[in-house]
């Protein structure tokens, strides 16, 4: 085996952001831009020789390439062993089960998620430690320092390993074991729910609707749905995963996933309907004619826990992102467990799920999971209202409107402006954080504003410090605002606004939330004088 040594210069200009480092692909397309990162990560990881590794991805634009590269430089850098997935495919939960189940080192993954694929699309990479979850701050900060000095990155010289087949290969002095992507993924998911239940259910005539919008769940949900519990083969949509992600934004929201909504207003509406994101951890539910909110999703599934095999002994306690709604908190102190509040992205909460502390994590973001593994889950959180339904027989607008009526509803909305210019982002922020001293005790019309701040954590296993996590405006009757900008965008800036109102009275639950949240939608354009700054008069995405 021949190892090269290529001399490189340092030209990552971007500290990796909630989940890995993103660009464009043909930002990762520039001579040694892929590898200087990947250079960086096998430096700072300090694998021992018999290390195993995890790598697979989305299926996006440049996946196969970029794993091409990726073994002969982990060949050269000395591990023993990579699993990787069938054609390059594992989804983002899926590769945390694999990285869990056989105790291997850690994990590539190459992702953007949500945003779009294609050569002229985004591409992500991220590395995820032996516990299955995003690597921590420290060593997200590590892969940073060591990508600004680095000066050369090693590789083998070697043929391309056959992706597509089954089994063993070698790339030099190193294994490569090519594995089914989805079976240990499915069989993790029999483990916890009650398959017979979701299969009698749907044998009883309950329809359901999965889209996997081109991306990486597809297989995953033809194996689990048609397969394994008996729906029709046309109960899952777009199930191929494609390059381009057949030129759609795979982003399983209200906006991005119009297909499967209006599939679910129409006439004739199956009864339940879910789809999930890019690289499999997001999760959107809808029933007939009904969104679930992700933050009350996260509520819900608290809620009804007992009801499912895998979490019939209890919950440990939950943790949800600071801009998701406190609807879970309100459960949490139903059952007397502790509710942990973290800032935006997945790698806060593996630090509570290692140390016991919590069971159940969420976000906002269309984002649910649990310590099966380390990453937010897609394909679990759908299974997991499916087997809720099954064990509750009623349907998912009832099982919410039930829920309401018990808790109180925390009426809730985010609102994206996405690829808004830089300068213009920048400029709503600060004008918030400098002026946001001064607003306590004002009143803004049924609205009194009783503190703000920078959100910051302090992460209560290691005691590592976030700052700057989004600005709060929180008011007297515990209703807020939050500005903060995304972190994942990769034209422009993403500037989001978080609405959230607790409203107790029954009758007012029906309301839409656009509705009930006027007033302070309203504030909060003044506050951030948002369409003076930017030009802009809507949001680009409403949630
Ligand atoms: C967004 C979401 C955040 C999520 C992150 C990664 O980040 O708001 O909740 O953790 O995407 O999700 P931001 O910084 O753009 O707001 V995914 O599906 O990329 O792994
Ligand atoms: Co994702």
């Amino acid at each position: 085996m021949q190892i090269v040594s290529v001399a490189t210069t340092p030209f990552n200009d971007q500290k990796p952001g909630t989940s890995g480092l993103r660009k464009k692909v043909t930002a990762f397309q520039k001579q040694h831009y892929l590898e200087n990162f990947v250079q960086a990560i096998f430096d700072s990881i300090s694998a021992p020789k018999s290390a195993t590794l995890v790598l697979g991805g989305d299926g996006r634009y440049y996946n196969k390439e970029a794993i091409q590269i990726i073994l002969k430089m982990a060949a050269a850098n000395g591990f023993a062993r990579v699993l990787v997935g069938q054609d390059g495919i594992l989804s983002t939960p899926a590769a945390s089960c694999v990285i869990r189940k056989y105790q291997t080192y850690g994990g590539i993954i190459l992702s953007a998620s949500h945003n779009p694929g294609g050569p002229d699309g985004d591409f992500g990479i991220k590395y995820n430690g032996n516990n299955g979850g995003p690597a921590t701050e420290t060593v997200t900060d590590a892969i940073y320092t060591v990508s600004k000095s680095i000066t050369q990155y090693r590789s083998v010289t070697a043929p391309d390993v056959d992706l597509g087949k089954l089994g063993e290969q070698k790339v030099g002095d190193m294994l490569v074991s090519i594995i089914d992507p989805v079976t240990d993924y499915a069989e993790l998911m029999e483990s916890l729910f009650d398959f017979a239940a979701i299969r009698a259910l749907l044998a009883g005539g309950f329809r359901i609707q999965f889209d996997a919008m081109h991306a990486v769940t597809g297989p995953y949900a033809r194996d689990i749905f048609v397969n394994r519990l008996g729906a029709p083969a046309s109960s899952v949509m777009n199930a191929v995963p494609l390059p381009d992600f057949g030129k759609g934004h795979p982003d399983p929201n209200l906006t991005y996933a119009h297909e499967l909504v209006e599939i679910l207003y129409g006439d004739n509406a199956p009864d339940f309907g879910a789809a999930s994101d890019g690289d499999g951890d997001r999760n959107m539910i809808l029933g007939k004619h009904f969104f679930v909110n992700p933050s009350d999703s996260l509520a819900l599934i608290a809620a009804n826990a007992h009801l499912v095999p895998g979490y019939q002994s209890g919950l440990a306690g939950i943790a949800r992102s600071m801009p998701t709604s406190a609807a879970a908190d309100r459960v949490a102190k139903a059952l007397g467990i502790p509710c942990y509040e973290t800032p935006t992205g997945w790698k806060f909460f593996g630090n509570l799920m290692d140390a016991g502390k919590v069971t159940l994590c969420g976000e906002e973001s269309f984002g649910t999971g649990s310590d099966h593994v380390r990453e937010k889950d897609g394909l679990w959180a759908v299974l997991f209202w499916l087997n809720i339904v099954a064990a509750r027989k009623q349907s998912v607008e009832d099982i919410v409107l039930e829920h309401w009526a018990q808790f109180g509803r925390n009426v809730y909305s985010r609102h994206d402006y996405e690829g808004i210019p830089s300068d213009a982002a920048n400029g709503v922020m600060k004008l918030l954080k400098d002026g946001f001293t001064t607003l306590p005790g004002k009143q803004f019309g049924s609205y009194t504003v009783d503190f703000c701040d920078d959100f910051s954590y302090t992460d209560p296993v290691d005691g590592s410090v976030s700052i700057g996590q989004g600005i709060r405006i929180i008011f007297t009757d515990g209703s807020r605002i939050v500005f903060r900008l995304s972190g994942t965008g990769t034209e422009g800036a993403t500037l989001r606004i978080y609405l959230e109102a607790f409203e107790p009275d029954v009758s007012k639950h029906k309301l839409d939330a656009q509705t009930a949240l006027a007033e302070l939608i309203g504030i909060a354009l003044q506050l951030s004088e948002l369409r003076s700054r930017t030009g802009r008069d809507a949001p680009t995405v409403i949630t």
